[in-house]
């Protein structure tokens, strides 16, 4: 497949690092589609690794640069996060397609805030495999692929 998306991935980093294998698996899957930005969100090391050479002002404007870059945004959102809220309202004013995946067996409830936004795609999973049907089924439908 042409690479030819760009695709910005989010998922909780400072609000907890629980899901970060299911976020790597994810990342490397969109990676068929597209150039991801964010891969070090996948990364299971990154509250101790490089980052933290960045100023919290430098991470969030280069984050916001690579959002506007994005033609798509793919966000994990079973572990609750502001940062991930944020970047999802962004990206909503700055009409990119949004996906959001989120696993109900978690015990948790979706934010009506982003289980409501009719920009925001909102699929249920249950494990990678269900993510990347859903995955599959977006990119035809919304972007055509
Ligand atoms: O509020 P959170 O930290 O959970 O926000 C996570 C989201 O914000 C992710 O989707 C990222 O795109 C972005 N983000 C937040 N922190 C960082 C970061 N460094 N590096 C890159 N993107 C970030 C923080 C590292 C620190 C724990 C040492």
């Amino acid at each position: 497949m042409i690479k030819q998306l760009v695709i910005y991935f989010a998922g909780s980093i400072r609000a907890g690092r629980d899901d970060a294998e299911i976020y790597k698996q994810i990342i490397h899957y969109l990676r068929r589609y597209g150039t991801v930005l964010t891969e070090h969100v996948g990364d299971s090391n990154i509250e101790t690794g490089g980052e933290t050479v960045l100023t919290d002002r430098q991470i969030h404007d280069r984050d916001c640069d690579w959002l506007m870059q994005a033609n798509v945004v793919v966000a994990e959102v079973t572990t609750p996060s502001l940062g991930v809220g944020y970047e999802i309202g962004r990206a909503v004013e700055n009409g990119k397609q949004i996906l959001c995946l989120f696993r109900p067996d978690s015990g948790r409830n979706l934010s009506a805030m982003i289980a409501g936004c009719p920009e925001v795609v909102t699929a249920h999973y249950h494990d990678v495999s269900d993510a990347i049907q859903t995955i599959d089924a977006f990119f035809r439908s919304c972007v055509g692929h």
